[in-house]
């Protein structure tokens, strides 16, 4: 087992398209593990493999108090999106700051399991928002992506700085 690094906004890696699994093998299963590592370690609800610099599509959660339901979704499909729910949000590739989303209250799934058989399964509550903020990651899209131009940008600008700071402080 091996804790990831996590890419950090803005990183352009974290734009890109990630493509379906053609194949579930043990050697995905080693990075659903190391996914679920990296997750539980950080802390985070949902973790998306485009943010551990993988681009297929792939993602775990786990949004129990407890930690331990935790859920793999691979090649996930939105069947049916249904109501409105407003979630303040965080996400590890943009660490420290919250902002509401508004998203789908239920969602309809199709995915892969972690052993490879399809399933279709219906979320609601944070799950089906972790979900949908997952499946965004693959598609190379952040929650600051639906704040207004100016909040993205301060935010942009003040992890930009903050990286220069923690940078100054390795070599000092
Ligand atoms: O840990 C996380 N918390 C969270 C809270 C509200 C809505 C979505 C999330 S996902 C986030 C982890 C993460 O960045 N996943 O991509
Ligand atoms: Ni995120």
């Amino acid at each position: 087992m091996a804790k990831l690094t996590i890419l950090e906004f803005p990183d352009p890696r974290l734009r890109k398209k990630a493509v379906p699994v053609d194949t579930v093998d043990d050697a995905l299963r080693a990075l659903i593990d190391d996914m679920f590592e990296t997750m539980y370690a950080a802390p985070g609800i949902g973790l998306a493999a485009t943010q551990v610099d993988v681009h297929r599509r792939l993602l775990v959660a786990d949004v129990s108090a407890d930690k331990d339901d935790p859920h793999v979704f691979i090649n996930p499909e939105i069947l049916e999106k249904d109501g409105v729910t407003v979630t303040e949000e965080g996400c590890l590739s943009v660490p420290g700051y919250y902002e509401e989303v508004k998203r789908a209250e239920h969602i309809r799934v199709r995915y892969l399991d972690r052993d490879g058989r399809e399933r279709e399964g219906e979320f609601e509550g944070l799950l089906a928002v972790c979900v949908q903020h997952e499946i965004d990651h693959l598609d190379g899209k952040l929650f600051v992506d639906y704040l207004s131009e100016a909040k993205r940008s301060r935010i942009r600008k003040k992890l930009e700085k903050e990286r220069r700071h923690q940078a100054a402080a390795v070599v000092a």
